[in-house]
């Protein structure tokens, strides 16, 4: 997989505004941020997109949803409630090809999203 700027992030060759990072994923905030709180969650092991996730990385998404889960509760947001999101490709709105997933929250959002 080509480098990105997540996997430079990873490899700690630029910076990022860390808040969470074990052996498999790393979580920092998003440089523009589109709520109060929004933290892009990744795992360390680059993929490209939701369509390259395999069975076996099914392990892997599930510690990225309970790192969400955990951040939510340090960054106040539990009760308020938040928002995890995927985006997958052109139309889901994808400009990162490194998996990540968006942890917003700290303010209402509409539905249906734009
Ligand atoms: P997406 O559109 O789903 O691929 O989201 C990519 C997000 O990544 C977008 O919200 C902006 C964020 N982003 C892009 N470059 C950087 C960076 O260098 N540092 C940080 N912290 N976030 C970045």
């Amino acid at each position: 997989m080509a480098e990105t700027i997540f996997s430079k992030i990873v490899d700690k060759s630029i910076p990022a505004n860390i808040v969470f990072e074990d052996e498999y994923l790393l979580a920092f905030t998003d440089v523009n941020p589109q709520a109060p709180v929004h933290i892009l969650i990744i795992p360390k092991k680059p993929i490209e997109s939701l369509n390259l996730i395999e069975e076996d990385d099914s392990t892997l998404i599930g510690k990225m949803v309970l790192a969400a889960k955990r951040l939510a509760c340090d960054f106040g947001i539990s009760e308020s409630g938040y928002r995890l999101v995927f985006n997958c490709n052109r139309d889901g709105g994808q400009t990162v090809f490194h998996l990540h997933c968006h942890l917003l929250g700290g303010r209402n959002f509409s539905w249906p999203p734009g």
